[in-house]
């Protein structure tokens, strides 16, 4: 080939551009957002590396002094997985609740609910990855997770009425709840804690883990107690969806009581509705700062089969959504969803899809209800 010919097809090859002719009598709404000579490349959807509903990364967990992008609710993976008593697997639930969120993102988040979009209102909303948790040492793996905690909620927002950073943590299984415990202690006091789920997880320590070790002791189905024995929560907690079985015949639900617990059972809710759930917790934590945790399992396995404890006749995902977002209005000072372990997921993503959504009425309950930190 001669050299001109040569520079003729390079020429040729940087000069072409895909051109769609248009279809005659056919016109679509589907635009390309600015067209084909500047195309919209603003909203990663499926695109680049995955963070929860497609959010900015930031790097929270910076050391002190180290300068980061200043956010108001944060996003944060604990994948810890070796405090849970049947299967394992919640490491990998950050990652797995992550791929189910993939298809929310900020420009089309309106909810056909409220007319709202969480993302497109005050608050700044970011994921700060996961805390590095060591897999071979649980005493070790929830020192850094406390630490994590520490850094993250240690940032400052950039507002100055609501200066502290709130959390939304994405389990790892439910002994990580105590490090978040801990931090919202650290800035907000003692909270009511709502928990979701179908076990109770005030288990005394003795009880659950059987006394062999202290190490052994701190667990998924004994983080309740030790938080109440820290001081972390108050006597005006309440768990909704509990229907799995206790361990001895009064004493666990005597303790339960003294942990600072009532409960709405799984199937109250054929009694008194979702209203009434949602009236019925409304009313235990009154006038406090409440902290939500929800445990996956208390969907039925129909509706979340991708979790450690799975226990039958429990909530569908549209009762529990309504019930979260029902709660809007509780100043809500930290979140999270845990118990979510993929690899029991099936091909349609069914456990994944509905923590995705959880964590996202979670974190519209703290768009919807700013909280001022006690200084
Ligand atoms: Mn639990």
């Amino acid at each position: 080939m001669s050299r001109s010919l040569l520079s003729f097809f390079l020429a040729v090859a940087g000069a072409r551009e895909i051109v769609f002719p248009p279809v005659a009598g056919y016109t679509t709404d589907q635009a390309i957002l600015g067209g084909y000579n500047d195309p919209d490349i603003s909203q990663p959807k499926f695109a680049g590396l995955m963070t929860y509903a497609n959010l900015p990364y930031v790097h929270c967990l910076a050391s002190d002094g180290d300068e980061v992008e200043k956010f108001d609710i944060a996003i944060l993976g604990a994948p810890f997985d070796t405090g849970v008593t049947a299967r394992p697997g919640a490491r990998f639930g950050p990652a797995g609740i992550r791929k189910g969120s993939r298809r929310i993102v900020a420009g089309a988040g309106w909810s056909v609910y409220t007319g709202d979009n969480i993302f497109l209102n005050w608050a700044k909303i970011v994921d700060c990855g996961d805390a590095p948790l060591t897999f071979l040492d649980n005493t070790a793996a929830l020192q850094q997770l406390d630490k994590a905690h520490k850094v993250v909620s240690s940032k400052r927002t950039s507002s100055s009425d609501y200066a502290t950073p709130r959390i939304v943590t994405l389990g790892g299984d439910h002994t990580t709840t105590l490090s978040a415990l801990r931090s919202t202690y650290h800035h907000w006091g003692p909270v009511s804690v709502i928990h979701f789920d179908s076990h109770i997880d005030t288990w005394d320590p003795k009880v659950l883990g059987g006394g062999i070790s202290h190490y052994a002791g701190i667990n998924h189905g004994t983080f309740l107690h030790i938080a109440h024995e820290e001081g972390l929560t108050r006597n005006t907690s309440i768990h909704a969806g509990i229907r799995a079985p206790v361990i001895r015949p009064k004493g666990d639900l005597r303790n339960d009581l003294r942990c600072g617990f009532t409960m709405i059972k799984a199937r109250d809710i054929d009694r008194i509705g979702v209203a009434g759930v949602i009236e019925q917790l409304k009313k235990r934590v009154a006038g406090t700062k409440v902290y939500i945790s929800v445990d996956i399992d208390v969907l039925d396995p129909a509706f979340a089969p991708a979790t450690g404890t799975s226990e039958v006749g429990g909530w569908s995902t549209r009762e529990l959504l309504s019930i979260l977002d029902g709660l809007e209005g509780l100043e809500v000072v930290g979140a999270d969803i845990v118990e979510v372990a993929p690899i029991y997921d099936n091909v349609g993503e069914t456990t994944v899809l509905a923590a995705s959504e959880v964590a996202l009425s979670l974190i519209g309950l703290m768009v919807k209800k700013p909280v001022a930190a006690l200084e």
